[in-house]
């Protein structure tokens, strides 16, 4: 029992390693995290929650609110800035509220219950490519090609995140049978 006991802790290591490799591949984000997404009684947490996450494309939005007492909907910049209900992109009115980043660049997002919105229930979000995916296909034609050397990734490859957890657990395997000879 003792002898199992210590044979966990290079599983222990392992495992946080895992946890925090994948950081730049597509994630999962709670919008405000314990806020949820609800009428804020001051301020702009939206924001400030906005500006300490990095999003890529591929990375999902989970709107998490009372059915009923709040919406999501995905808008225009001119509706974010001047609170128009009227006519968004699309809008759910469940919750938990599931939106996966799929272009580049800014999106928005307001609650279109009563004036919520003016009362900074709206989130604005920048996403940037994810490097760890194909090249993204949105330069503009003709325009010059990145700097760095194209990637001869064939369709398929896996990416350097999935080689780098089989190399984790590759390595705690070794350790493992290493600590248990
Ligand atoms: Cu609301």
């Amino acid at each position: 029992m003792e002898r199992n006991h210590h044979l966990a802790m290079p599983w222990m290591v392992i495992l946080s390693a895992i946890l925090i490799v994948p950081s730049s591949l597509a994630a999962t984000y709670n919008v405000g995290d314990n806020l949820g997404w609800a009428t804020p009684t001051g301020g702009d947490p939206y924001a400030i929650w906005a500006s300490q996450h990095t999003f890529v494309v591929g990375d999902a939005l989970v709107f998490n609110f009372i059915s009923g007492s709040h919406t999501v909907a995905n808008v225009t910049r001119s509706a974010f800035d001047s609170c128009n209900t009227g006519n968004p992109l699309s809008i759910q009115t469940n919750s938990p509220a599931n939106f996966t980043i799929n272009t580049i660049g800014r999106h928005y997002f307001i609650c279109t219950i009563l004036n919520h919105c003016s009362l900074n229930q709206k989130l604005t979000i920048t996403a940037r490519a994810n490097t760890n995916n194909a090249p993204s296909p949105t330069s503009p034609p003709g325009s010059p090609s990145p700097s760095s050397p194209p990637m001869k990734s064939s369709v398929g490859a896996p990416d350097m995140g999935a080689i780098t957890i089989f190399m984790l657990i590759f390595i705690g395997l070794l350790v493992h049978f290493t600590m248990s000879s």
